[in-house]
């Protein structure tokens, strides 16, 4: 295991959250490895952590002063054991191939634990769409597209949205797709209701966490009734886990962006939710404009030379980093621990960093990890291809119970799966585990391709 480590390292000495995420999985799957002598044989580790398919390509577009620019887009085809390649977009500066090969692999695992037939895959892009017009956002989609669109379709690979990647994002790259190949098919999911998409799809990330915790919490015959709650971020998936949270009787203190965050003591209710959906969603603003409204409220502006995370200081009972990777280090974690926190539940990808799960391990908390806490999302755009293959519409309810079996079911398999291998209560060994052996069958069973 150290030796395929230390190879990835190098092979590819740059792609520190690669091996970040390899590391964590392989860590924990020893135990099946040393339970099934032929994985070795067929090499399933060196095959697991080598992508299918990796593509790389230019993407040129002109900006509204008709400055033409060039930015890098990837799509990592990472294993197909299971289904088409499945998983989303994202759009950040920050967006590098470590990037997308560590969501890429994290997607595997998780897609597999979701039940439905899909395999890894993520892509992206550094184009950063912060403070660019509607135009200049459309022209970017369509030059992406302009080269995506012959790795991709519904049987293939079916993209979605990720940070940076919402609703508008999707509209515009399915419109270029569409006129490209002249087909109207479920390529992307996260459309818009009235062309293809799912009820519940925008909501799917931050319920499927929220569920996740609440079946967390039962396991100590508790509730989120009443509890204290941290969410990072105030994009897609940490404002439908604040509307979640609120649903179950819990209480939010605070939500971040990039900039900073803001901690309001009297709690986040329905209404200021929405005045943030106004602010991040439709003015594109930032999450500072919350205490204009809200003056009791606290803002406080994001300090790169700071050595831990502000937000995670405050006294509270759960929390959800619901913003990006490696938010949480190791002295954040033990400083959440120290103030009362006893349930982690990641929305994120990777925003514990490892010295900080190994906290939320080592004293037993509660901790959901990312490939399994919110795969609500991928889940439901498993849903939205099942309904754009039959052509028909599920209603709301339906989706949502679904998506709440799906939650249920999750959580079961990471239970038995870390009962199974003498690790109660490891919710990280469980889903590793489940996740990976799922595929491996499956790749077996396949024969060497
Ligand atoms: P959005 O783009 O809607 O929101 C992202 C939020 O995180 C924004 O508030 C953004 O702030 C903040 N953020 C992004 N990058 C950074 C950074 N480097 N430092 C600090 N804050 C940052 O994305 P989503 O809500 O969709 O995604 C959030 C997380 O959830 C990601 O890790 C994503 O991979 C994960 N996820 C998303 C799913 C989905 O269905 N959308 C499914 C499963 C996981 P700002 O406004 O300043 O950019
Ligand atoms: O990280 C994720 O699971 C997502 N961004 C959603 C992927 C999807 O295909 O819906």
């Amino acid at each position: 295991m150290e030796q395929i480590v230390s190879r990835i390292v190098q092979r590819d000495p740059e792609q520190k959250e690669f091996h970040q995420a390899v590391h964590e999985v392989l860590e924990t799957v020893r135990p099946v490895l040393e339970r099934n002598p032929e994985f070795r044989k067929q090499a399933v580790l060196e095959r697991v952590v080598e992508p299918e398919r990796v593509l790389m390509f230019r993407v040129p577009w002109m900006d509204d002063q008709g400055q033409v620019h060039v930015n890098r887009g990837f799509r990592v085809e990472m294993n197909s054991a299971i289904g088409p390649y499945k998983g989303g977009l994202r759009f950040h500066p920050s967006v590098s191939l470590s990037i997308i090969k560590f969501l890429a692999f994290e997607q595997v695992f998780k897609n597999s634990l979701t039940t439905l037939h899909m395999g890894g895959g993520k892509g992206g892009s550094d184009f950063d769409p912060k403070g660019r017009s509607d135009a200049e956002v459309m022209r970017f989609c369509q030059a992406f597209m302009a080269e995506l669109f012959r790795h991709i379709g519904p049987n293939t690979d079916v993209p979605a949205g990720d940070i940076g990647v919402g609703g508008r994002e999707i509209g515009y790259l399915f419109g270029m797709y569409k006129k490209l190949r002249n087909e109207f098919t479920g390529v992307l999911t996260g459309k818009s209701l009235a062309w293809g998409g799912s009820l519940i799809r925008p909501e799917a990330t931050g319920y499927g966490v929220v569920y996740f915790a609440a079946e967390m919490l039962a396991t100590r015959g508790d509730r989120l009734e009443g509890k204290n709650c941290l969410v990072s971020g105030s994009g897609n998936v940490a404002q439908f886990t604040t509307e979640k949270i609120l649903e179950m009787g819990g209480r939010v203190l605070t939500l971040s962006d990039s900039s900073g965050y803001i901690f309001d003591e009297e709690g986040i209710d329905h209404e200021k939710l929405n005045h943030v959906k106004e602010i991040k969603n439709i003015r594109r603003g930032r999450i500072r404009e919350y205490c204009q409204r809200y003056p009791a409220a606290v803002y406080v502006e994001a300090d790169p030379d700071l050595e831990y995370n502000p937000l995670w200081t405050h006294r509270a009972d759960c929390a959800f980093p619901s913003a990006t990777q490696n938010e949480i280090n190791a002295r954040d974690a033990q400083t959440m621990v120290e103030n009362g926190v006893f349930l982690v539940c990641e929305g994120a990808n990777m925003p514990s960093a490892p010295s900080a799960v190994e906290v939320f391990v080592e004293q037993k908390i509660l901790y959901g990890p990312g490939k399994a806490a919110n795969a609500g999302g991928v889940a439901v755009s498993g849903l939205e291809m099942a309904q754009n293959s039959m052509r028909l519409n599920w209603p709301r309810a339906e989706v949502d119970e679904r998506l709440q079996q799906i939650m249920k079911c999750i959580h079961k398999t990471c239970v038995d799966a870390s009962a199974e291998y003498g690790m109660e209560g490891n919710y990280v060994a469980g889903a590793n585990i489940a996740g990976f052996v799922n595929v491996v069958n499956a790749m077996l069973d396949q024969g060497l391709v």
